[in-house]
Formats: structure tokens, sequence, C-alpha cells
């Protein structure tokens, strides 16, 4: 065992993550634990031990009785990884990362948390309004749900109030666990600088951080020897996350080499440094890394262009260049992305927007964007509209405001005064797929001009906005005319609500709404909770942690929707897994509803995203089809829901964790975790959509036979126009009762 690793100190090994002994190996790979692995690890452990205790140093996490392999790590001494290792590791990733599936519950069908009808609440948080939420000790500047309980929050390598012991020593922590019940934080170890890294989460539900920037001391100072902070270069780092609901799981990262100039060693590693790298989720459920820069600045230059994307867990390919990516110079950092139906990658940087195939490096042009530069540093807010049949599962993608600034100065700052410049207010949606000439369409304007609002979706189909400022835009620097350090001034302390179903003119709503009374300047951030709130934190503008203005903000807060208070829907036959196609399943409403209930019905999964920088990476949405079955004799309701589409739908909804919604006269009840796709990475099983029942609605028992003829033939009548607008009453005379059949004899008389 190595000390370093006994979290707690007690050397209580049993619950805990502990290192696997080399001598181990044989018996890790043939444990009856690991049904995920057994496919492809003989492979792996024909590797020589030598090699194996090079390159695979594994932890083991006991879970629900068995174990699972998920962490990697090398020697600290461990030369920096040459080809052999790298393509064992690269076996090794794709093998154990599925393991991690065998952690997810598995797919039992259960209850909503509250058993019964509804729960008031009235005596909860005011609707409409931000409300304090604790402190996360550090400032947010990368956020993302982990469990239904847990939120993972990340920062910058600089001098926080709350401190970690960690590997290599005591020193600020720049990530921590947040409990969403308690506001309780766990600091976590995270060892090289995740100074503006990208992240998301791997199909078995996984999470993986990449890049970063170089060790910095105080004053984020770049520094070649162990500074300060005990941090280690980020630009190459990739740190994986298991999420955990009993406080036990850390990151799993690269071990580092003693000469934190070097490649940080073991092979969680990327094949270059990048700085503000995308990143998307593919439909096998491995990552994309698209872009970034070697050392950080306000845009990026040719000079330190990364103009490549690689894929995670690697393959043969190796660093592939994207033209793209150069053609978008300064101003591609973060380059937005979003996987399409087809497969391909919708992108847009600077103003250009392009289709890119990944798989045959085609890349198709989309029109300029209008008006305004969205990507960073303008930094519009941007999202993706929920997806449903309504809308042919077509995503349409949004984007308000950023900076109509044609200046973009170097990766040393603007080079004028960039804060005198009000923040650009137009929306623009595209359609990318599903026409011949896809083109930006205008669409309702803000309220006012902002740049770093962040859209989060919410269950409702609604998306919320906040954050951000009026003037300027994001980064910061010691120039004569930065506000404190900030390249933005004039916060923007409103959200407002957008309605993307609403006709245009009538899509911006903030009636009700109350402004936060905190600025959520650069490097802030908001994220969905699973009970339809909104968690927002950060703002820090700084070079390191600073109480002067705009100071380096770590208090939290909730901001919470209309409906946080109404009573909850609740119900029964949520799975905790969806599948691509395949059999509808059966959702039955809890308490008595009538039709109407019944038919205003959604079922909707989201995916919350890893949100940084005014964007949330994977942020999607989609409804799935329903149809219901009402009976009016026991006033239930159950609601016949398909599954995920089978055509294109790992394209269209990656695979990996969720959270699960069921909407009731919109009002969402509480999300669940759920398990879209199989669990495992690679090609996601699909079947066709089993057809819906039709909705119909189950008549009340007549009444004993009435000798008056008239009055039969007027109640036969009424019988008949029982079902709702929407349904179809296939069958219903079969569930009639006996009473039904002898008055409709009767009436035929
Ligand atoms: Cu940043």
């Amino acid at each position: 065992m190595d000390a370093r690793r006994d979290l707690d100190g007690k050397g209580k090994l049993s619950k805990g993550p502990r290192w696997i002994q080399g001598g181990e190996k044989d018996a890790l790979f043939t444990s009856r634990g690991y049904s995920h692995t057994h496919v492809i690890l003989p492979a792996l452990s024909s590797i020589p031990d030598a090699l194996f205790n090079c390159i695979h140093k594994s932890q083991a996490y006991p879970v629900a009785g068995f174990a699972t392999v998920t962490l990697f790590s090398s020697f600290p001494n461990t030369p920096t990884h040459d080809g052999y290792t790298m393509l064992a590791s690269t076996l090794a990733l794709w093998a154990l990362l599925p393991a991690l599936a065998a952690a997810m519950p598995n797919s039992e069908k259960r209850q909503s948390p509250v058993p019964d009808t509804v729960t008031a609440n009235n005596a909860g948080p005011k609707a409409n309004s931000f409300q304090p939420a604790g402190d996360a000790g550090i400032s947010a500047q990368m956020m993302f749900l982990g469990t239904k309980n847990k939120v993972y929050i990340l920062d910058k390598t600089e001098n926080n109030p709350t401190t970690i012991d960690g590997l290599y020593g005591t020193h600020p922590a720049w990530a921590v666990e947040y409990d969403i019940n308690t506001q309780k934080v766990r600091p976590m170890d995270v060892y090289s600088n995740t100074f503006c890294a990208g992240g998301a989460v791997l199909g078995n539900g996984t999470w993986a951080v990449f890049g970063g920037n170089q060790p910095v001391t105080t004053d984020g100072v770049a520094t070649k020897d162990m500074g300060a902070y005990k941090d280690m270069t980020g630009g190459t780092a990739i740190r994986m996350l298991n999420p955990c609901d009993d406080e036990k799981c850390e990151y799993i990262q690269g071990a580092q080499t003693l000469d934190i100039n070097q490649d940080t060693g073991g092979y969680l590693q990327m094949t270059g440094k990048r700085w503000y790298p995308t990143v998307e989720t593919l439909p096998d459920g491995s990552l994309i890394v698209i872009g970034g820069d070697k050392n950080g600045g306000y845009v990026n230059t040719a000079v330190q262009d990364n103009p490549t994307y690689e894929f995670f867990p690697p393959n043969s390919q190796g660093a592939v260049n994207l033209q793209f990516l150069s053609d978008t110079l300064p101003v591609n950092l973060y380059p937005l992305t979003w996987l399409l139906p087809s497969g391909k990658l919708f992108m847009q940087a600077a103003r250009k927007t392009i289709i890119y195939d990944y798989k045959s490096k085609k890349t198709t042009d989309l029109p300029d964007m209008p008006i305004a530069t969205r990507v960073y540093p303008a930094s519009a807010a941007t999202v993706m509209l929920p997806l449903s049949s309504a809308n042919g599962w077509q995503p349409t993608i949004l984007f308000c405001g950023g900076s109509a600034t044609e200046k973009w100065g170097d990766d040393t700052g603007p080079g004028y005064n960039v804060t005198a410049v009000q923040a650009d207010n137009s929306c623009y949606r595209i359609t990318p797929e599903g026409s011949a000439n896809p083109i930006y369409e205008q669409d309702d304007w803000m309220f006012e001009g902002r740049t770093m609002g962040e859209f989060v979706l919410m269950p409702d189909g609604n998306i919320w906005m906040g954050n951000g400022a009026a003037m300027g835009t994001a980064g910061y620097g010691d120039d004569g005319y930065s506000v404190g350090q900030s390249y933005a001034q004039d916060p923007l302390y409103m959200p407002a609500i957008y309605r993307p179903f609403n006709s245009p003119g009538q899509r911006w709503d903030r009636t009700g709404l109350e402004a936060s009374l905190n600025e959520r300047l650069y490097h802030s951030v908001a994220l969905l909770l699973p009970d339809s709130s909104i968690l927002v934190s950060g703002s820090n503008p700084n070079k390191d942690f600073t109480n002067q203005q705009w100071r380096s903000r770590t208090d939290v807060e909730r901001w919470y929707p209309s409906y946080y208070n109404e009573p909850r829907p609740t119900f029964a036959g949520l799975p905790d897994t969806f599948s691509y196609g395949g059999d509808y399943f059966n959702l039955t409403l809890n308490g008595t509803v009538d039709a109407a209930t019944a038919n205003s019905t959604r079922v909707t999964l989201i995916r919350s995203g890893f949100h940084t920088h005014a964007m949330g990476f994977g942020q999607r949405q989609i409804f799935l089809d329903t149809s219901f079955t009402f009976d009016e004799a026991t006033q239930k309701a159950t609601i016949h829901v398909s599954q995920l589409p089978g055509t294109n739908g790992p394209n269209l909804f990656q695979p990996g964790p969720a959270l699960a919604f069921v909407v009731v006269d919109g009002v969402p009840s509480q999300g669940e975790m759920v398990m879209v796709g199989n669990g495992q990475l690679g090609e996601q099983p699909t079947a066709a959509n089993a057809e819906l029942p039709g909705s119909q609605t189950v008549p009340l028992p007549q009444p004993p036979v009435n000798n008056d003829p008239e009055s039969d033939k007027a109640n036969a009548g009424k019988t008949n126009v029982k079902s709702s607008a929407s349904s179809v009453s296939t069958g219903f005379v079969s569930l009639a009762a006996p009473g039904l059949v002898a008055v409709l004899a009767a009436a035929l008389l």
C-alpha cells in the first residue's frame, strides 16, 4: 500500500480506493466481478509484469459487493511513455474504462423518491429568485453534476481559501465536491493546473477533464519549479472521475515525473498542450478533444495554436490536423461544437461555421455568423434547443450575445479599451441539417447586450439564461483600462427565460424574476440540479485569488424556477436505463388526475453538461414520445413512453448519464439520474421503436340498466365521447363494464 493513498489516514482500505499491487494483477483480471472486462482483458493480461507495473498501477473501488477497476497511474519515477507503453496504455484504457460501468445502477424499475401523490412544499425557497447556498471554498470555473447529490467544481491553480493535503504536499485546493443537500464541501486533490480546461462525460459515466495551463506560482506567474501552489503542468493533462455519493472518489490522474516541466508521465496525457479545448461526446461514448493553444492568452495566435483534435480513449490517429482551427485564428479557443444527427460535428469559431465529418475528414462550409462573434472571448450564450419528434429530431442551435467588436488584439490582450464596448444583444439560430441550405435566422433579441451569459436547459423545455456583463468581453489583464483586472464591466444581475417554442417576438420573458445580488463575471458557471433549481457560482476575472474588485467569488447560490414550490408529480415505473429504440415502457402517475393532465404529461432527458466559460459542453435535452391511458374509474393515468429514437439515437443524444424528468401540467418531477445506452463504450445497440398505443380514456362503468329508453340513448351517446381530443379510443368497449354492454344493447332495441 502506498501511504499517500491512505486517504482517511486510518489505514482502512476496505472502504476506500487503494493501490492494486503488481502481484495482484492476475487476481484482478480474473476476478468474478469484472463482467464488462472479460472480453478485452485477456489481451491486457498478457502484458509482461514489468511493463504492467510500469504502466498500470491500478486502484480498485469495492462497489456493491464487488470491486470495480478504475484507476491508472504510473510510478512517480517512471520514464515518460514510449510507443510501446502508449500502445499498451491505449489498450488498457479501452479495456478498463467500461469496467466503470459496473458501478452504475442496474436496470431495475424504481419509484420516484416521494412515495405518494404530491408533496406540498409551500415553505420552500422563494420562486424566481436567487438564494445563498453555501460556499465552495474555491472559485467555480468549471462545474458538473456527478450524481444526484454531488456537484464537482474545478478552478484554476490559485490561492483559494480552501487547502488540501495532497499527493505533492499541502496546497490551496482547486477542486471540490459540493453536496447539494448539505452544502458541505470536500476538497479534492488535482495536481495539475486546470486553468481553463475542457471536460465531458464518457458513455460509461466517467467524467474526464482535459488540458489547462503551465504550473503557476503566486499572481498567476508561470513557474519552472514547484511554486507556492505545488501544481504541475496541466497543458497535456487528463483527469478522470467516477463520481460517487460516499465521498471516497478521487480524480484519476497520470502520475507525475519529478521534473514538472516534462510531460507529466503516465499515459493520462494528450498528444499536445491544450488550453481552452472543446470536448464533445461521440456516439460510441468516447470523446473528441478539439483545439486549444499551448500557453494561454487573451486570444489564440499562430505561434501557439494547436490546430488539431484527438480522441479519448486515444486511438492510432493521434493528433489530427483540422484546417478550420487555423482558418479561425485568432478567435477560436473553445471552438463551439455539437454532434449532429448525421454523426458529423457542427463547429463555429470566429465568424466561420462548418460541418465537419471526423470519419471522412471532410469539411462543409455553412454561412458565416451574422453580426457578432460568439466564441470566447466574445462568449455568447449558446445552446442546442430541446429535441423532440415535433421538430423531427432536428437540432437547432441558438447563439445570443457576445461581442461585435472586430478588434481582437493578440495573446497579450485586446490592445484597446475593450471594457468600453457594449456587448452584443442579437440572437441567431441555425438548424444545420435537414435542409439543403441551412441559414442563420434572426431570433428575438435579448433584453440587453450580454457577454458571458450562460444558457441552462430546464425540464419544462424553457431555457434559463443568467450571468455575464453588459460591456466588454471575457478575459483579464493588467491593462490601464481593465476594471480591476477584468476585461468586462457592468455586471448583469437579472436572469431571463427563453421560451424556444413560442412564436417569434414572444420568446424572451423575465416576468416576476428577481435579480441576483452577486456579479457573475469571467469564470462563473450555472448548472441544472435534479430538483430543477440552478446552481450558480464562481466569478474570478483575476490572475490569482483576490478580494479586490472584481473579487474572486467562492459563494454558491441557487436560482429557483417558478414551479419550484408547486406540488411535484410523482410516479412509478421509471427505468434506470434507457435504450435507443425497442419497447416502450409504462409510467403510472401517482394520485388522482384527469385525462387532460394525463395528456399534458411529458418525459424528458437532460444531459446537464460540463459548464465553464458560459458554455455547457455536452448539454442537451430530448423529449420522448408519449401516449396515455386514463382510467376514469380509478382516476389513474398510465403514460406510455417511447425509448430514445432507434434511428440516429446515439447521434441525437449520446450515451451516458442523464437526468430524467416527468413533467405534468408544466411542472417537473424531481430528476432521476439514469443511464442512456448500454453503459459501455463502443457502438450502441439500436432497434426500431415499438409503436405506442393510442391515447385513450377508459370510461366509467355505467349505472344499472334504466328502463327509460330516451335516458338510455343519452347515456350511450355520452359514453362514446369520453376520449380526449388527442386520444384514440381503441378497444375501450372490451374494457368497459358489463353494465355498459347492457346499456348499449338496450339502446339498440
Ligand atoms: Cu478561462
